[in-house]
């Protein structure tokens, strides 16, 4: 039997204060947790909506030395164009605040002191790699050195990402400093670890038996570190910057950014119920049993949220644990990884000034394909197919055609419903029941299915009033017009409070343009919402066709920053082992000039050269048609191997000689030619 709450905590993820936040973040953590959030405001459920920037970690430092500005530099600049980027996307946090606030610094240090004079924690002391000209002792990620396997110059400290080899940095060779090349030394250091090997027991079953519900993605990641076996995690790090270890002897040390981060969803409650003394005590949101908690994260957050933070609030012992975390997986962009180092996203802030107006179509299309159970792509084009194929087509096209009916045929008043015909019956019956359906699945966090269950109300509509034609009718029929508009602004005023959880700003322009100053969750299904004769005001497109150029614009970036990657990230490949002259004179290489060049059939990568050689002419075959359209090189003069020994192909075409070609870094081709024109077969050395 599903335990009844009295409020709901709703938490989502704190950015890193340490870049933008993109469609990824938005489709796996922030889009999910609003949808969730208005859903329950709309029910009358007491919720809190938690936000704020994580601006600790090692990420921000590496930034800010590397534009020479100091880390609050960095953290005041991101978590105020996160913090905007959200209003603006309307994701209706009740507080988005931040970990560097004096609130949470108290906050987290003091829990972390109750943690350490209970006696919570391990000490250990142990070697680190230190970079003594820095002073700074280094973590995994920022250590390199040769791979101790593939023996590649510049494996990490914790993974060889040429052979992929799972590494610790005591295993690379000659380790250095990622960032200023130092080399390092081992020095002894004392850190705080949480024995969460302690928690094994009371996690497997707290998890494994009494949360069998969670999604199988966030069961089964956490299966398996159980399966694993849990190890003590350090909870502090020999760093300057974050919240300083309330430890004499400590100075140095800070608290590990994921031991502090989660907490920070406790700090910011603390500051909202402050400055809302209306929203109760911050303590009822994180201690009371009748209080449900809820995190909305990605994938690579379960283990921080389902182990080490449950963990962390069992130490402490007064704080109420998870009820669920409905993680996400990963978003894709256009067949590839969203990275914020290689600029390959699409930005929450960006997106804004380059698409104004259209949150609620990113909205829509980050919902209708959210990564709820599997890494999903987002491409500009499907995005373009969505907005005009569904929410223009379907939902804008019915609402449009119901309300321009009311203005054309009575002045935008709503008009009474006389006789229903069996086909009247069967649609008001269609969407009776969609307030149950949307519940069981919005209850569930099954958002994806839950807008789709929404636009098929939409589907409904479009289908009722184009088979309906009540243009046609209207010269014949009028009181039957009467009733078909009628029936179509109640499926309309229906889709503004269906659609409220997912297009807030559309939602808001219908509920204008029908004149509902209010409505109520428990209304939906109702076909009475629009009482006869009630003024509806001046309709306007609720949503607007994206045109091909704004989708090109979107691609042609994102080309341009793979271009430019590719060229800022080029390195030569290194030169081959070293030959002896004589090795050289042994090849001959002459220019010719292309008499003739053709595609070769059913051989797609292949050209055919006839070339003047100054002897005689010769066929030479040349894999570079993907490159080239063959009349491009005809009269060209290009450099050939003369004494390479003759290649059959298949279809029994013979090659006598190679060309020689540059291969770019973006790997295309480039034939090689001579400065100025010679004679063919002039020898080349
Ligand atoms: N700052 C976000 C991330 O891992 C991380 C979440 C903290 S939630 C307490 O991308
Ligand atoms: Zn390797």
């Amino acid at each position: 039997m599903e335990k009844k709450f009295k409020r709901t905590t709703v938490t989502a993820a704190l950015p890193y204060a340490n870049g933008p936040v993109h469609i990824g973040h938005l489709a796996g953590v922030y889009v999910p947790a609003d949808i969730y959030v208005r859903y329950l405001r709309l029910k009358k459920q007491d919720v809190v909506f938690i936000g704020g920037s994580d601006e600790h970690g090692v990420p921000v430092t590496i930034r800010a030395r590397k534009e020479g500005i100091t880390t609050q530099e960095v953290v005041d600049r991101y978590h105020n164009l996160i913090k905007e980027s959200f209003e603006r996307f309307d994701i209706s946090f009740d507080v988005y605040s931040r970990t560097t606030s004096q609130t949470h610094h108290q906050l987290a240090s003091d829990f972390f002191r109750k943690l350490y004079d209970e006696g919570k924690f391990i000490e250990q002391t142990s070697e680190q790699f230190y970079d003594e000209q820095t002073g700074r002792f280094l973590t995994d990620r920022n250590i390199r050195g040769e791979c101790p396997r593939c023996h590649a110059p510049e494996a990490y400290g914790d993974q060889c990402e040429k052979c992929g080899a799972t590494l610790s940095p005591e295993e690379l060779i000659n380790p250095y400093n990622a960032e200023t090349g130092n080399p390092l030394v081992k020095k002894a250091t004392k850190h705080w670890y949480l024995p969460l090997d302690k928690d094994q027991e009371w996690l497997e079953r707290w998890i494994l038996e009494e949360h069998k519900e969670w999604r199988p993605n966030v069961y089964g990641q956490c299966k398996s570190w159980l399966d694993s076996g849990l190890k003590p995690r350090a909870v502090t790090r020999d760093l300057d910057w974050g919240i300083p270890v309330p430890v004499e002897g400590a100075e140095g040390k800070v608290l590990y950014v994921w031991f502090d981060a989660p907490i920070g969803y406790i700090s910011n409650t603390k500051e909202l119920c402050e400055k809302n003394p209306e929203r109760g005590s911050w303590e009822t949101w994180w201690k009371d049993p009748e209080t449900r908690l809820v995190h909305f994260i990605g994938k690579d957050n379960i283990v921080f949220h389902c182990i080490v933070f449950p963990a962390m609030l069992k130490a402490h012992g007064e704080y109420i644990l998870p009820d669920n975390v409905p993680s996400n997986e990963f978003l894709n962009l256009e067949g590839d990884k969203i990275s914020t180092s290689r600029n390959h996203a699409v930005w929450l802030n960006e997106y804004l000034d380059e698409l104004p107006g259209r949150q609620d179509e990113l909205r829509y299309v980050l919902t209708a394909n959210a990564p709820e159970t599997k890494d999903n792509d987002f491409t500009w084009k499907d995005f373009q197919a969505r907005c005009n194929n569904e929410l223009v087509a379907i939902y804008g096209n019915f609402v449009n055609r119901a309300l321009q009916l009311t203005q054309k045929y009575y002045d935008g008043i709503v008009p009474a419903r006389g006789e229903l015909t069996a086909y009247d019956e069967q649609t008001l019956a269609e969407f009776k029941d969609v307030k149950e359906k949307l519940e069981g699945l919005l209850d569930h966090f099954k958002f994806r299915e839950a807008q789709k269950e929404a636009m098929n109300l939409a589907r409904i509509g479009n289908k009722y009033i184009a088979d309906c034609e009540p243009w046609k009718e209207i010269k014949t029929n009028p009181e039957r017009v009467k009733t078909i508009i009628n029936i179509s602004l109640q499926l309309t005023a229906n889709l503004a409070i269906a659609f409220e959880p997912f297009l807030p700003f559309s939602s808001k322009k219908l509920r204008k343009m029908l004149n509902m100053e209010s409505f109520d969750w428990d209304e939906l299904g109702s076909t009475d919402l629009l009482e006869t004769g009630k003024q509806l005001a001046k309709p306007s497109l609720l949503f607007e066709k994206i045109e091909d150029e704004t989708i090109q614009f979107q691609l042609d970036k994102l080309e341009a920053i793979k271009k430019a990657n590719e060229e800022a990230n080029y390195k030569a490949k290194p030169v081959k082992e070293v030959i002896r002259f004589d090795d050289f004179e042994k090849l001959d290489i002459r220019v010719g000039t292309v008499l003739e060049c053709e595609r070769v059939p059913k051989m797609k990568k292949l050209l055919k050269f006839k070339i003047d050689d100054g002897l005689n002419s010769r066929t030479i075959v040349s894999g570079i048609a993907a490159y080239y359209e063959p009349e491009e090189l005809v009269g060209k003069q290009v450099l050939f191997i003369a004494n390479l020994a003759p290649r059959e192909f298949k279809n029994g075409l013979v090659s006598e000689g190679m060309i020689l070609s540059a291969e770019n870094f973006d790997g295309n081709i480039s034939v090689t030619t001579v400065t100025r024109p010679v004679k063919g077969g002039s020898q080349v050395s």
